[in-house]
């Protein structure tokens, strides 16, 4: 296997011989082979829509089917196995119906019906060893940026299509992505830099599109208290981040004497409207992804994983935990088709928290609409002077030690600046009571990590209130990274035009020296130093 698509990749390379992350060698090489029959499905499905045939089904599965390749998403090779033939059959359908002619070898194979015989050749198909680097790591470390960068968007557009927002624009430029990372063998380094800027293109479109679907259905977020401490009862805990599962499972729990916790990236649903008018979403249990193993033993209910990032479960817990959608893990149940029936059996038949436990009560909430609802007030302190600077302190969580700058560094901002937050990076300070500016919290969550199209949002209308560019604003983005929808969005931020950005806690192992030097040359990428260095060079 050869996998280095995430943070905590082995030594700073590669995964060569076990995921760190726990994928073992046949669900990656799988893997591998599932984004190349993805492509030969997205080169069909392009070649039927110029022919006026359009089905968004075949978007729908295309996105589920990549979405299941992100880290800690997908460890079984049976599920990896059922998606590939599944993409290989849709994709004979389309050229069937049609009568298409396809020449390319991607629209052509077909994968061998002995398992065995597919994995051995999937073992010759490694995307990164086999693939890429035969033309050179420049254009290999552009590839891989951009193919990861759609692993991410994959994630979001699934998730707001659950929701029936789908945009042929950002399917169409997908699939021509997906197409050319494997047909397309240019070495003209412009070309692959353009592609890269397209995908952080489309990953802010397919953001929008979320936001427009989340907020369509659940309403705007406003700002919330989310209890920390526990209800005696009954209980199930709902991680990931498909606001879609988490509503229909609080219809289905609904007088039926359950509490509903959330787990990791889901806390910010705590926010919307719609869900939390359900009295039985009682509050948020434990922390970030990585603390999983410990957090989920001691939870005396199920568990039910709605996406990434899931670790392997322990056998302690592991007949406790439920996977939708894409996610899978070997031996793990999973639910389909909104049925939560053994969800709800299983909560019923345990005990539950057998009593009360206070904790605190932290804010979530503070999307788009919620700051800009203030955004007067902010402006006019930051022309007082009460407010200096902000700080846009988020991103992906992991278990790294180092990852402690982000806590040191939110405990040292002074006490006149506003910290911004978003997706579970914010575990490391979330529970933190930073105090207030006039009224305002100087720890506002704006949500998950799609929610960086929010931050986006208030940083543009911050910009053109105060007649400056977006890179002279007030505005520190020190960025903490883990998974591919981190590279998504932050390609989508060097779209966007913005500088200065600090990356940590390590650069990712994809980046080229070329390329690395390029983003630092165009773009000031900088690696995190340390908190009070950091500080100093921000704000003198
Ligand atoms: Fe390694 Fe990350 Fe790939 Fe898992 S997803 S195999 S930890 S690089
Ligand atoms: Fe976190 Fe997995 Fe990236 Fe959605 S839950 S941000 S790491």
């Amino acid at each position: 296997m050869f996998c280095n698509q995430c943070e905590q990749t082995a030594k700073g390379f590669a995964c060569t011989t076990r995921g760190v992350c726990g994928k073992d060698h046949e669900t990656d090489v799988l893997q591998d082979l599932l984004i190349y029959t993805c492509a030969g499905l997205a080169e069909a499905s392009l070649e039927a829509e110029k022919r006026g045939s359009k089905d968004p089904t075949v978007d729908q599965f295309l996105m589920e089917a990549i979405f299941s390749t992100l880290t800690n998403v997908n460890f079984d090779p049976e599920r990896i196995i059922d998606y590939i033939r599944g993409t290989v059959d849709l994709r004979e359908e389309i050229k069937k119906k049609l009568n298409l002619q396809l020449n390319s070898p991607l629209a052509n194979y077909f994968p061998p019906s002995s398992r065995a015989e597919l994995i051995k050749q999937a073992e010759t198909m490694e995307i990164e060893q086999n693939l890429f680097e035969k033309e050179g790591e420049d254009i290999a470390s552009l590839k891989m940026t951009i193919l990861y960068a759609l692993k991410g968007i994959s994630a979001y557009a699934y998730h707001a299509s659950r929701l029936g927002v789908q945009n042929e624009e950002i399917n169409r430029s997908f699939k021509e992505l997906l197409v050319s990372v494997f047909m397309d063998k240019t070495s003209d380094l412009n070309v692959w830099i353009n592609r890269a800027m397209e995908a952080g293109r489309i990953n802010l479109l397919t953001m929008e599109a979320l936001d427009k679907a989340n907020t369509g259905a659940f309403g705007d977020p406003r700002p919330t208290k989310v209890y920390l401490g526990i209800k005696a009862g009954k209980a199930i805990l709902v991680s990931g981040h498909d606001l879609k599962d988490l509503y229909e499972l609080l219809k289905q729990t609904q007088g039926k004497s359950i509490n509903i916790y959330t787990h990791g990236e889901m806390l910010p649903a705590h926010g919307y409207p719609e869900l939390k008018k359900f009295s039985h979403l009682v509050g948020h249990y434990g922390t970030a992804w990585q603390n999983q193993q410990k957090e989920f033993e001691a939870f005396p209910g199920p568990i039910v994983m709605t996406t990434n990032c899931l670790m392997p479960p322990k056998e302690t817990y592991r007949d406790r935990v439920f996977t939708l959608g894409p996610v899978g893990y070997p031996g793990v149940k999973h639910i389909s088709g909104d049925d939560f029936t053994p969800v709800i059996e299983m909560a019923l038949k345990m005990e539950g928290f057998k009593e009360d436990v206070s904790g605190v009560e932290i804010y979530t909430g503070f999307a788009r609409k919620a700051v800009l609802s203030v955004a007067e007030k902010i402006l006019e302190l930051v022309k007082e002077g009460k407010i200096r600077h902000f700080f846009l302190v988020g991103g992906c969580d992991g278990a790294k030690p180092v990852r402690n700058y982000y806590t040191e560094l939110v405990e040292k901002i002074p006490q006149d600046c506003l910290v911004l937050t978003l997706a579970c990076g914010k575990f490391r300070f979330f529970d933190k009571d930073l105090g207030t500016i006039e009224g305002i919290p100087r720890l506002l969550d704006i949500g998950q990590c799609n929610d960086a199209y929010s931050a986006i949002q208030i940083a543009l209308a911050l910009a053109k209130a105060l007649n400056v560019d977006v890179n002279k604003l007030p505005l520190s983005l020190i960025l903490s990274w883990y998974e591919q929808k981190a590279v998504a969005i932050f390609l989508t931020l060097l779209y966007l035009g913005i500088k200065n950005i600090l990356l940590g806690p390590s650069m990712p192992a994809f980046l080229s020296r070329n390329v690395r030097n390029f983003l630092v040359e165009n773009f000031n990428l900088q690696p995190i130093s340390t908190p009070d260095a950091d500080l100093k060079a921000i704000l003198g």
